[in-house]
């Protein structure tokens, strides 16, 4: 390539990440800018995105970004594999990036029942562990990870997704409940407080804008801090798509949660475009359905119809979040670009999605603009005498 034309190419790069002149307040202005005295904005990655060999992303990644959520590399398979053996490598990519950006680490997850090896919940003889066993593995894995990362980490996910879906029980059947029982959750958090004093320890999960899910969601923490529990703040994962769930009960689980006295956070905000065929706000990971072509529409390039609709479901969304920030202490996307987001493979696998506010070239979509405008224009009206 020519001199002149890898130029163009820069100054292209760099128009298209700047507010179009009509709505420019700030012409520089970032997410992590524009957001700064409301709520964090983060991003969730894997650590092959920022070990060095994707300088786009790491580029883009700490410009826009002012937390990271490790998207695997902290889960239980990642960092514990084997009894008595921890792969701390990965992990430490993102401790060292977030401090390198000045961004917040969050570490996710402590205690979930995917992605949790078979192992954890085995005895001596091949039979299941016993309470007291598992405790006591809780216990040491949560000591042993959150010491080490106790110098870098802002907030645990110290419980991922204990509720149930249906039915009329309030937690899920999980190996913790079954072999520790329902208090599994309240040891989780007093573990994690015994590790890291000064962190935040949020319980994570997603649907909560249904009501039922709800519902039983503040049952559960109410009765958590009425038994003194250290829990600090509450995670709604906010899986959504174009239509789903409605706007009002997004904000009515805003306002639910941050009654309970906890910080409200948005953990894995993402806004799926294709079409489905039921089974919609359950990102139950184990959920998968049948593929057909007809649910696949946009393999080579999103309708500006739809780029369109889905900007303004995120800046509606933005709205809100801004209309909340007294409680909402951080809005995180789960994954930077449309081409690394797990929507791509659930619940169908190899699917062509585009959830998030930068696409595949990485190069910010419509939904980028809405957000950012959003935040300049809450900016403006509090400047204004
Ligand atoms: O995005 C994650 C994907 O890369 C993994 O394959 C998947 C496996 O469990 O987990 C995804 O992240 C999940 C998160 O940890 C918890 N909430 C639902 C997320 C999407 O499945």
């Amino acid at each position: 390539m020519n001199p002149l034309s890898l130029s163009r190419l820069v100054v292209m790069a760099c128009l298209a990440w700047s507010l179009p002149a009509t709505h420019a307040v700030e012409p520089q202005a970032t997410l992590r800018s524009v957001f700064a005295d409301d709520f964090l904005v983060g991003v969730a990655l894997g650590s092959y995105q920022i070990n060095g060999r994707v300088p786009k992303a790491e580029e883009v990644a700490a410009k826009q970004f002012s937390a990271i959520t490790p998207e695997n590399e902290f889960k239980w398979q990642a960092l514990h594999p084997a009894p008595g053996r921890y792969e701390f490598k990965s992990a430490d990519v993102f401790a060292n990036f977030a401090k390198a950006h000045d961004m917040k680490l969050i570490g996710h997850t402590l205690v979930w029942h995917s992605q949790t090896p078979d192992w954890v919940f085995k005895g001596d003889d091949g039979k299941p562990a016993t309470r007291e066993q598992l405790l006591e593995r809780m216990r040491e894995h949560i000591r042993t990870v959150a010491d080490r990362y106790k110098d870098s980490v802002k907030g645990w996910d110290v419980v991922n997704e204990a509720l149930s879906d249906g039915g009329p029980e309030l937690l899920r059947d999980s190996p913790w409940r079954r072999i520790i029982g329902d208090d599994f959750l309240d040891h989780a958090f007093r573990f994690a407080r015994e590790a890291a004093p000064n962190a935040e320890l949020y319980y994570n999960d997603y649907g909560l804008e249904d009501p039922r899910k709800r519902r039983n969601c503040v049952t559960l923490l109410k009765g958590m801090i009425a038994r003194g529990v250290p829990i600090t703040g509450v995670g709604t994962q906010s899986h959504f798509s174009l239509d789903r769930p409605a706007l009002s009960e997004i904000e009515k689980t805003i306002q639910d949660l941050s009654t309970l006295g906890l910080k409200v956070m948005v953990t894995e905000l993402d806004v799926d475009v294709l079409p489905a065929r039921g089974g919609f706000g359950n990102a139950d990971i184990n959920r998968r359905e049948q593929a057909d072509p007809a649910l696949d529409p946009y393999k080579a390039v999103l309708p500006d119809e739809v780029q369109q609709k889905q900007a303004k479901r995120y800046a509606e969304l933005f709205d809100v979040y801004l209309r909340h920030r007294k409680s909402v202490t951080r809005v995180t996307l789960w994954g930077l670009n449309d081409g690394f987001s797990w929507l791509n493979h659930f619940p169908i696998r190899g699917r062509t999605n585009h959830a998030l506010l930068i696409d595949r070239a990485m190069l910010p979509k419509p939904a980028f603009f809405a957000v950012l405008k959003e935040g300049q224009k809450k900016r403006e009206e509090k400047k204004a005498p």
